[in-house]
């Protein structure tokens, strides 16, 4: 006797795919998160808060599911920019249309600005808490009374305690986030990491070097434009500009006789070469643009 297909479709669970943003306070390790999720360097990362900028995708593909994650930037409490108005949008827009909302906390406990990001989340998205950063408890007798902490601060499908940066317990995650997404095919390519392109991921990778190689104010001072970006064969030609906001933060990035700049670039490169898989020359400017932070074309310009 044949076997009615009914049974057949009963017998395999069906394919799953769907959104899943990541949010919470700056440098818990949201971005951490979603490269040890997807497999790969593609969210920029720094120990310095608001290192995120834009929003990214990026996309794991496995034989039941596809996850489509959105990393976003830290929840801004403070500072009040144009800039940062546009980032806290970006976040409330991230959650609006999701299949599950992942919302990252850091495994020292939960702070007011950690209620305040609970508070902003819609109740009726499955949402998980990762509690990460566990390799840094000295006492792992700490976790069970900080679960209980999070699971009486709102409702969730599942807490699950990670460290992202040593990749543990992230098969957890991923089992919990697939139980809450919707049946459906893949929206992506399986091989695809991210919807975005490599010039937006040149231009973050230079960003990178900056938030991890310059101190305390820098950073922040500085966007990246890429300008130019062509094939010859295998060889990528880049041609970036940094805008600062002051012509000593041009001084401080360049560096005596331009070596800093030589740093950050030589380090972007090599980055981009793994990622890209191919060679790559880069040459790197800096410009002084005095208001980029709060011009609204600029911004737009910038893909804030
Ligand atoms: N020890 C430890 N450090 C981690 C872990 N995850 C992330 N970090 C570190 O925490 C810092 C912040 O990580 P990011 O991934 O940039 O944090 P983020 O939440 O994306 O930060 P913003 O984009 O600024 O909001 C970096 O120095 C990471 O290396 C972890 O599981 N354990
Ligand atoms: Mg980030």
């Amino acid at each position: 006797m044949n076997k009615p297909d009914a049974a057949e479709s009963i017998a395999t669970p069906a394919f799953r795919c769907g959104q899943v943003a990541i949010v919470g306070n700056p440098s818990v390790g949201k971005s951490t998160l979603l490269n040890a999720l997807v497999g790969a360097h593609i969210a920029i990362t720094s120990r310095r808060p608001q290192t995120t900028r834009h929003r990214l995708r990026g996309i794991l593909t496995t034989a039941q599911a596809q996850f489509i994650f959105v990393d976003t930037p830290g929840f801004q409490t403070r500072h009040r920019s144009r800039l940062n108005e546009r980032m806290n949008r970006a976040v409330r827009d991230s959650v609006a249309d999701v299949d599950a909302i992942v919302v990252v906390l850091d495994a020292k406990g939960l702070a007011a600005a950690d209620r305040e990001v609970l508070a902003l989340l819609p109740p009726v998205v499955a949402t998980i808490a990762a509690v990460n950063k566990v390799d840094r408890l000295s006492d792992r007798g700490r976790l069970l009374p900080l679960i209980a902490e999070v699971a009486a601060a709102r409702e969730f499908a599942a807490i699950v305690p990670v460290s992202a940066e040593k990749q543990w317990q992230l098969d957890v995650l991923t089992r919990e986030i697939a139980a809450c997404l919707p049946p459906g095919p893949p929206l992506y390519p399986a091989d695809d990491l991210t919807d975005r392109d490599e010039r937006f991921l040149a231009a973050e990778y230079v960003r990178e070097k900056i938030f991890r190689l310059l101190g305390e104010e820098l950073p922040y001072a500085a966007a990246v434009t890429i300008d130019r970006f062509t094939h010859e064969g295998d060889l990528r030609r880049i041609q970036a500009t940094v805008l600062v906001q002051k012509a000593n933060q041009r001084a401080i990035l360049l560096g005596k006789e331009g070596a800093r700049m030589k740093a950050i670039a030589t380090a972007a490169r090599r980055d981009m070469e793994r990622l890209f898989g191919g060679k790559v020359f880069l040459e790197v400017w800096v410009r002084v643009s005095a208001g980029w932070a709060d011009d609204e074309r600029t911004l737009t310009r910038l893909g804030y």
